[in-house]
Formats: C-alpha cells, sequence, structure tokens
C-alpha cells in the first residue's frame, strides 16, 4: 500500500491511475498541499498535508498504515531558482521528513531523482552512475542531498530506499516548472495556436523519456528483488533529442512555427547531460523503454486533442 506525496504533481497525476490497474484500486493513500482529483472511478483516500509538517506527515503514514512511502512533492528546476527558500523547504525538509516517517512507520521510500543532479563537470554524452555530481542548480543540489541522505539511511538504518534518475518527462498535462518542459509546452501551442517560441536553444539535446515508460520503470524497480540491486539509485534514459528535432516530429503532422529564444532556462538546460548511461538498470532489473521520439508524439497529440475536444489529425 502506497502513502503518496505531491500527488497532484506531473508524476502522481500519471502513477495514480496506473497503480490502480497494477497493484488493485485499495493500493494508495495519496496526499498534497493542494485538493487532487484523478480520472479513476473510485477517488483514493486523499489527505491535506504539507511535507514540510514532520508531525503531520510521520501521523499520516501512520494513519494510512502503508508499506511504502511514494515521496514526489518537490519544486522542480525552474521553480526552484525563483523561489530558492521554499524549494529547500520542500526539497530538504520535506525530504528529512519523509525519511523519518519511513524509518519510524518501518515503511520502504522511494523518492524520484533527476539528470539534474549533474552538473558543468560531469560527462555530457552517456553520462554514468557514478561520476562527479557537482550540480549549479538549487534542485540538483536538493536531489544530491537526497540521494546521499536516502543511501545513509539505509546503510545506518536498514531502509529500503530507492532512487531513479529521471530525464525530462514528457505528458499530456500541463507542465510543472521544469527546464526540460519546453517538450511539453510545445505540443500544446503547436495544436492551440500552429506557433511556439521555445525557450531553448534549438540545439540544445537533453535526455527525454514519455511519460508511460517513465511510470512502467519506476513501478519495475519498486518491484525489483532486493538481491538484483546492486545500489539504491539509478540512472534512467530513454531517449535524447534537440527541440528542432522534436519540432520537426510534430510538424510531420501539425501544422505550425516553431521559433527560438532562450531565456534564463537555458543555463540550467547547458548544465545536464546530453544523453544517459542507463546500462545499470538494464542489467540489473530488465529496464527497457518503449516510447521512441515518434510514437511519444503520435501518443502525445492524439491525447491533447482527445482533451481539447478536438479530432485527432493523425489518421492511421
Ligand atoms: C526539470 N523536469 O526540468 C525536471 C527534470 C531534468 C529536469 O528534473 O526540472
Amino acid at each position: 500500500k502506497f502513502f503518496i506525496t505531491g500527488a497532484s504533481g506531473q508524476i502522481g497525476k500519471k502513477l495514480i491511475p496506473y497503480l490502480f490497474t497494477r497493484y488493485g484500486p485499495n493500493c494508495v493513500v495519496v496526499s498534497d498541499v493542494n485538493q487532487t482529483k484523478f480520472d479513476v472511478e473510485s477517488q483514493p483516500p486523499f489527505i491535506p498535508l504539507d511535507v514540510v509538517n514532520k508531525e503531520a506527515f510521520i501521523k499520516a503514514v501512520e494513519t494510512s498504515e502503508a508499506t511504502d512511502i511514494l515521496h514526489l512533492a518537490a519544486y522542480l528546476s525552474a521553480k526552484a531558482e525563483l523561489q530558492l527558500q521554499k524549494s529547500i523547504d520542500v526539497n530538504i525538509l520535506g525530504l528529512n521528513n519523509a525519511l523519518e516517517a519511513a524509518r519510524i512507520n518501518n515503511t520502504a521510500i522511494y523518492v524520484p531523482s533527476s539528470i539534474a543532479v549533474f552538473g558543468p563537470t560531469s560527462p555530457r554524452v552517456r553520462t554514468p552512475d557514478d561520476c562527479v555530481v557537482q550540480p549549479t542548480t538549487a534542485y540538483g543540489i536538493s536531489k544530491v542531498y537526497m540521494e546521499l541522505m536516502g543511501n545513509y539511511y539505509h546503510k545506518k538504518f536498514g531502509v529500503n530506499f530507492r532512487s531513479l534518475r529521471y530525464p525530462g518527462a514528457i505528458s499530456s498535462d500541463p507542465p510543472g516548472g521544469g527546464t526540460t518542459d519546453y517538450a511539453v509546452e510545445i505540443y500544446f501551442e503547436l495544436l492551440k495556436n500552429q506557433k511556439y517560441e521555445c525557450f531553448l536553444s534549438k540545439g540544445t539535446e537533453l535526455p527525454m523519456m514519455y511519460i508511460d515508460d517513465l511510470i512502467e520503470g519506476t513501478c519495475d524497480l519498486l518491484d525489483a528483488p532486493e538481491e538484483t540491486l546492486t545500489r539504491r539509485v539509478y540512472n534512467l534514459g530513454a531517449i535524447s533529442f534537440t527541440p528542432e528535432q522534436l519540432a520537426s516530429c510534430i510538424l510531420k503532422y501539425i501544422p505550425g512555427t516553431v521559433t527560438y529564444k532562450s531565456d534564463h532556462r537555458q543555463a540550467y538546460a547547458d548544465s545536464w547531460p546530453m544523453s544517459i548511461d542507463d546500462s545499470l538498470a538494464r542489467r540489473d532489473w530488465n529496464w527497457k523503454h518503449k516510447f521512441d521520439m515518434d510514437i511519444m508524439t503520435r501518443t502525445m497529440i492524439k491525447l491533447i486533442c482527445m482533451q481539447m475536444g478536438k479530432p485527432n489529425p493523425i489518421k492511421n
């Protein structure tokens, strides 16, 4: 049984319905600082929770009788730069509370990490699991802290801590303040207005993943037998592309124009890897991705058109 924080975020919106199909309708208790609705028949039990409140966090996990905490609450890269103290509260103090809630309630805990843990001194092509991690964003720094403290709780207290370094997550829900979210906005803007001004330069290559691959990979790690794991934190990769490559893929299916005008987020993207080496995840627990850029594009166009009440322009 999962206790989920930050349930209304980009990962939670897709992960929670998937958990229902994979583990059954009584498998989750969800929490968020804001009330949240999900597109599932029976709404899961909802507990309002600000993860910064340690006592409330520990109590909520106890009451839920959960066996696993999925701690999704976090401020992503761009938003964390704009609200630094708030991001430190949620990403650092909230994480401390999550680890304590797991230790005290004797639950497993899963916390997403990110390719944002890598920085300009990390290798940028086929970045390996183990290398220099000196991130230059507040978000990346908080995720390095999370990985180190999660490993510490595992070693010192035997807490079953697991984590995946996600690339840019792409889904048909509105973007949540990330830098990779240009790759979500572009679909919405082209379908609505047939034009999009991308805030990254056209040659900015970044590792990306369609949300279905990300969700399935996460559950595969959660289900992986302890003896198959050789580490607590794994790189997770799928595809890498530039805004120009994504734009030309989308414009095969729908009309529009894409322009490029870098803003402050260009520096975050330039500090991250261009591609990821996830061979350890593929070796240890059979990770493999299914969505390439074209299949992802066809799926995104279909889903967003459905949400907009428009016919799908892709016939076959
Ligand atoms: C962000 N989508 O852009 C997140 C991700 C690698 C970046 O962690 O902040």
